[in-house]
C-alpha cells in the first residue's frame, strides 16, 4: 500500500478566520492526507523548518488578513535557500486574495491559490494528483533535509510491508538519552516536552533534541498531526521535530517507530524524545528497550482511585507526573496516585506540574530528574518488565514534590 500524502498546514496570523483551516484540514483528512498542523501565527522561518523536518510535499497556508503576496513568496523564497524547492506552496484566502493577487503570487513561485467558491473535492483532488508523487531529493542535501527523507523511506519500507532496510553507518560523537512520554489525551504531554526542551535549550547552548511525536491513524487513512500547533520553544534550529501518525498499530507507537528512533539514534542529538498517543489503561508503549526512561504524564480527572489500579503504566513508569495541578482535583489525585505507586515498591518518582505555566518549578524539578540521571547517577532507569530498580541517589538533597513514592508515603 502506497504511503498517504504528507502536507503540513498553517496560518501566518488568525484574525478570527480559523474555521476555513478547520474546514480545509479536515476535509484532506477525511480523504486519506496526513496533516501535520502547525497552527496560528507562524513565522516564515518556522513554517519553512516544520515542512523539511516533516518532510512533507507541500505546504497549504491560509490568509485572510493581507500580506498574502510577500508571506507566500518568501515561504517560497527560504524553501529554495534551504534547498527544498521540490516541497509546493499553495492556499488560499477566501475574498481576501484577488486574481491579480493570485498571478503575481504564481510568478514567483507559489503553486496554486484557490479562491472563494472553489469546491472541497477540487482541493481534495488537486493535493492527490499534484502531491502525490514525491521527486527524488539530491544526495548531497543538507542534513535536517536528508535525515527528514530518510525517517519517510523507513515510513513507507513498513507502509508497504517491505523488509526493513539496513540503517546506513553513520559515525556520531554523541550517544543521545531517550526519554519516552506517554499517558491518557490531552493530560499536557505536548505542552510538558515543549516546555522541557526550553530549558534544555537555555541550559545548554549546544544541546540538540529530536523530537517523535505520534497521532493516532488508521492504515490507509489520513491523519491530523496536530502536535506541532502546541509547540512554541520546540520550533528551533536544535531541535528536529517529526510527527508520526500510528498507521493502524495500537498501543500508542507507529510500526516504523522503532526503526526510526534508532536513526535517531545515530544522528547527533543529545536527547530523543518519544510522545505517544493518548493511551488508554492498558498500554505499555515502550516495552522493547526503546528507551532510557520513561515519563507516564497523568491528568488529574482519571476518575476514582479504583482506576489507578487497573493503568498498567504505572507499574512501569520511571517518573509520573501528575499535570494540571492548578485544577481542582489535584491535591486528591496526587496523594491517591502517591499512594498507588508505594504498592510498587520501586524508586519511582512523582512530580507535580503545571505544564501550561511558564517557569512552572514542577518542571524545573521533572527537568533535573532527567538530566541528573545523564551524568551524576543512573537512577529512574527501571526494567520494563516491571521489576524493581534501586535508587542510587539516596544522599542527594530533594524536594519534596519528587521524593521517590515510597519514601515520601513513610514520612
Ligand atoms: C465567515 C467569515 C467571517 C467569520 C469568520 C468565522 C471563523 N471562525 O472563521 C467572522 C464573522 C468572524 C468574520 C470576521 C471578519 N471578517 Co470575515 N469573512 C467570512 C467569510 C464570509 C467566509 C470565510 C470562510 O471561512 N469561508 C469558508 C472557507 C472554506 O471558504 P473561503 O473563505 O471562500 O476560502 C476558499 C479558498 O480560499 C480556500 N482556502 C482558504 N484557506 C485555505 C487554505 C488552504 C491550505 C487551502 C488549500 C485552501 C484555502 O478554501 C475555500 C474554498 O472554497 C468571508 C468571505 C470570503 N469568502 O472570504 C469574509 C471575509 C474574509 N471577511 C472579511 C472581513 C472584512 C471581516 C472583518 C474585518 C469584518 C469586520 N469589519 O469586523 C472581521 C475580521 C475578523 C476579526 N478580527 O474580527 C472580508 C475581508 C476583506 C478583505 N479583502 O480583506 C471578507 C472577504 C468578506 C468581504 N467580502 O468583505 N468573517
Ligand atoms: N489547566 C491546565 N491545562 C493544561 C496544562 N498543561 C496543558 N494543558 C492544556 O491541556 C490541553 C492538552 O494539552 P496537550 O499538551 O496537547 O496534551 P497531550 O497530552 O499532548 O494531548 P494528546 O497529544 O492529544 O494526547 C491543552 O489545551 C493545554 O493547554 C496544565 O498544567 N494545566
Ligand atoms: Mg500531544
Amino acid at each position: 500500500m502506497a504511503s498517504p500524502v504528507r502536507i503540513l498546514t498553517a496560518v501566518p496570523i488568525c484574525d478570527g478566520h480559523d474555521s476555513a483551516i478547520n474546514t480545509i484540514n479536515l476535509e484532506f483528512i477525511r480523504h486519506g492526507i496526513e496533516v501535520v498542523y502547525l497552527g496560528f501565527h507562524r513565522y516564515v522561518g518556522d513554517i519553512v523548518r516544520a515542512a523539511i523536518q516533516e518532510d512533507v510535499a507541500a505546504i497549504g497556508i491560509s490568509s485572510y488578513n493581507g500580506g498574502h503576496i510577500e508571506f507566500f513568496a518568501d515561504v517560497v523564497r527560504q524553501l529554495r535557500k534551504c534547498g527544498a524547492d521540490d516541497i509546493a506552496v499553495f492556499g488560499g484566502g477566501g475574498g481576501t486574495i484577488s486574481h491579480q493577487d493570485a498571478a503575481i503570487m504564481k510568478r514567483k513561485g507559489v503553486d496554486q491559490i484557490f479562491f472563494a467558491g472553489t469546491s472541497l473535492t477540487e482541493m481534495v483532488d488537486y493535493v492527490g494528483k499534484h502531491y502525490g508523487k514525491r521527486p527524488k531529493r539530491r544526495a548531497n542535501s543538507k542534513p535536517d533535509l536528508a535525515l527528514a527523507r530518510q525517517l519517510t523511506e523507513i515510513e513507507e519500507t513498513y507502509a508497504n510491508r517491505k523488509t526493513k532496510r539496513a540503517l546506513p553507518s553513520r559515525k556520531t560523537a554523541r550517544k543521545p538519552k531517550v526519554i519516552g512520554f506517554t499517558g491518557p489525551g490531552g493530560a499536557g504531554k505536548t505542552t510538558l516536552i515543549d516546555e522541557l526542551v526550553l530549558r534544555f535549550l537555555q541550559r545548554n547552548p549546544k544541546t540538540r533534541i529530536a523530537i517523535l511525536s505520534h497521532d493516532p491513524s488508521v492504515i490507509g487513512e489520513g491523519a491530523l498531526l496536530g502536535d506541532r500547533a502546541t509547540m512554541i520553544n520546540s520550533q528551533d534550529d536544535r531541535v528536529f521535530m517529526r510527527s508520526m501518525a500510528t498507521r493502524g498499530q495500537a498501543g500508542g507507537l507507529s510500526p516504523a517507530t522503532k526503526s526510526c528512533l534508532e536513526l535517531l539514534a545515530h544522528s547527533d542529538f543529545d536527547y530523543v524524545i518519544i510522545e505517544t498517543v493518548g493511551t488508554g489503561q492498558e498500554a505499555l508503549p515502550f516495552r522493547d528497550e526503546l528507551v532510557d526512561q520513561t515519563v507516564l504524564v497523568m491528568n488529574p480527572d482519571y476518575g476514582a482511585r479504583l482506576q489507578l489500579q487497573k493503568i498498567v503504566m504505572l507499574d512501569v513508569a520511571d517518573i509520573v507526573v501528575v499535570n494540571k495541578t492548578d485544577l481542582e482535583r489535584a491535591k486528591a489525585a496526587l496523594s491517591e496516585i502517591e499512594h498507588r505507586l508505594t504498592q510498587n515498591k520501586r524508586a519511582q518518582q512523582i512530580v507535580a506540574t503545571v505544564a501550561k505555566r511558564h517557569r512552572d518549578a514542577g518542571v524545573d524539578k521533572l527537568y533535573e530528574l532527567i538530566t541528573r540521571a545523564d551524568g551524576e547517577a543512573p537512577v529512574l532507569r527501571g526494567n520494563h518488565d516491571g521489576t524493581a530498580v534501586s535508587d542510587r541517589r539516596s544522599s542527594r538533597r530533594r524536594s519534596a514534590s519528587v521524593l521517590p513514592a515510597a519514601k515520601r508515603r513513610s514520612k
